[in-house]
């Protein structure tokens, strides 16, 4: 049962029956399958999360397949397997999923294992927690299944030398403008939404560190009454403003997805004076279709799928 049928079972049901039964039928109607993703290996990604929707797959199983595309690709050095590593060389992953009835799962802190999307919904579905990280996570990953195996690639492996030859003394962090991470979000056929978030974080970061990406609210959130929203940039500032839950409450509010967005990273920009060093983007979709994306700065592009159609958009930054 839905939680909204749930709801409108509890508040209505001896008064009026019919209302219940129509409120039902509106939820399972059908609709439009949508994909919307973050950057541009956003394409492939909704490519596949669209053959799962177009042939009445389900959000969950659709935003999964779509993200593991990202992941499973050497190239694409900010998720998965050929992420850029910590400061010490190693490629360590966070990522969270959450479904159409608010369930959550995620892993923080990973190492070794190429889909960490996949484990953390083993997380949401076999177990009671909703979190998972480093050790703890990755022998749970080996206890369902998931195979060990070295996801620093010859070209990650290059760059991070490099970046270690020209690192000062003081220095902690490597480039912070090298976004990549993927957040897809999905409607199925019947009006479910669901999202999922991967990424191998900020290239060269502390070793320890955790972005906003696995954290529920943060790089992700779903709600299936209202609408999903999903993050990528720096983490640090997605965190403090529990950026993904906040378009998601925005737009319960009343705010388009797009305003909603806006004015999430009007919160960030509005903690910082003058110059902001960083990026942030999101991308939401509202329950009835309607989608937002918006971005700190220049250089952010979503991926929008709908029916046959499959196509790349920038987006203006807001200060640049
Ligand atoms: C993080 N949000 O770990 C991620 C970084 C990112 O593409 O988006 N990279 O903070």
């Amino acid at each position: 049962m839905e939680r909204r049928d749930f709801i409108k079972t509890g508040l209505i049901s001896a008064a009026a029956p019919t209302l219940i039964l129509a409120d039902v039928e509106t939820i399972k109607r059908s609709r439009n399958p949508m994909a919307l993703s973050t950057w541009n290996h956003g394409l492939k990604a909704n490519e596949e999360a669209m053959k799962l929707l177009l042939s009445q797959g389900n959000a969950l199983d659709a935003v999964e397949a779509g993200v593991k595309i990202s992941e499973a690709d050497p190239t694409i050095q900010s998720v998965g397997l050929g992420g850029r590593p910590d400061k010490d060389g190693h490629v360590t992953l966070d990522a969270c999923i959450m479904d159409s009835q608010g369930n959550a799962g995620s892993v923080a802190y990973l190492q070794d294992i190429k889909h960490p999307v996949s484990v953390a919904r083993k997380v949401m579905e076999l177990t009671d927690h909703v979190m998972l990280v480093g050790q703890g996570a990755k022998s749970f990953a080996i206890t369902h299944g998931f195979k060990e195996e070295n996801l620093l690639t010859e070209e990650s492996r290059t760059a991070w030398l490099k970046w270690k030859k020209k690192l000062g003394k003081k220095d902690d962090l490597g480039p912070n403008d090298d976004h990549d991470t993927i957040s897809l979000l999905a409607q199925d056929s019947i009006g479910n939404l669901a999202g999922a978030c991967t990424t191998s974080g900020l290239a060269y970061k502390i070793p320890g560190r955790v972005g906003d990406s696995p954290i529920i609210g943060a790089g992700l959130f779903v709600d299936n009454e209202i609408g999903a929203a999903g993050a990528t940039g720096r983490g640090e500032e997605v965190i403090k403003v529990a950026g993904s839950f906040l378009i998601v409450e925005l737009m319960r509010q009343g705010y388009a997805p797009q305003d909603a967005c806006k004015e999430a990273l009007g919160r960030t920009i509005g903690r910082h004076d003058g110059e902001l060093a960083f990026q942030i983007a999101y991308i939401a979709l509202r329950k009835d279709g309607e989608i937002g994306a918006a971005a700190i700065r220049k250089g952010f592009k979503y991926a929008l799928s709908s029916g046959n159609k499959n196509k790349l958009h920038s987006v203006k930054g807001i200060i640049n």
